[in-house]
């Protein structure tokens, strides 16, 4: 199946604040995944840029080569050592989560709207 990520990133000025926000998830996935050519999955290379350049605030303690190799672990869930769409929407998921438990129980955030 060929895939063709989309050029435009920019979602329709009209969109609402959730459609932006998900647009930018899956922004995010092409943008890295597409470094080695293939556009379809995060090799460790492409996740450690991925963290470094996209969630600096949130995951500014898994910078370390051993801490990347083990989330990339972690998140591997069919262990083929790359994280497919579903994958990586499982760990944004869990992000959201960890952001929604700590905003409910008052704890600061790093990117406060
Ligand atoms: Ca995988």
């Amino acid at each position: 199946m060929s895939f063709k990520p989309n050029p435009n990133p920019n979602p329709n000025p009209k969109c609402s604040e959730l459609e932006k926000c998900l647009t930018g998830i899956v922004h995010v996935f092409h943008k890295y995944a597409k470094k080695d050519g293939d556009a379809t999955k995060l090799n460790k290379q492409e996740l450690k840029c991925l963290i470094q350049n996209e969630l600096p605030n949130f995951l500014k303690d898994c910078k370390d080569q051993k801490t990347i190799d083990e989330l990339m672990k972690g998140l591997d869930e069919n262990q083929d050592q790359q994280l497919d769409f579903d994958e990586y929407i499982v760990a944004t998921a869990a992000l959201a989560v960890k952001i929604y438990l700590d905003t409910s129980a008052g704890k600061s955030q790093p990117c406060k709207k």
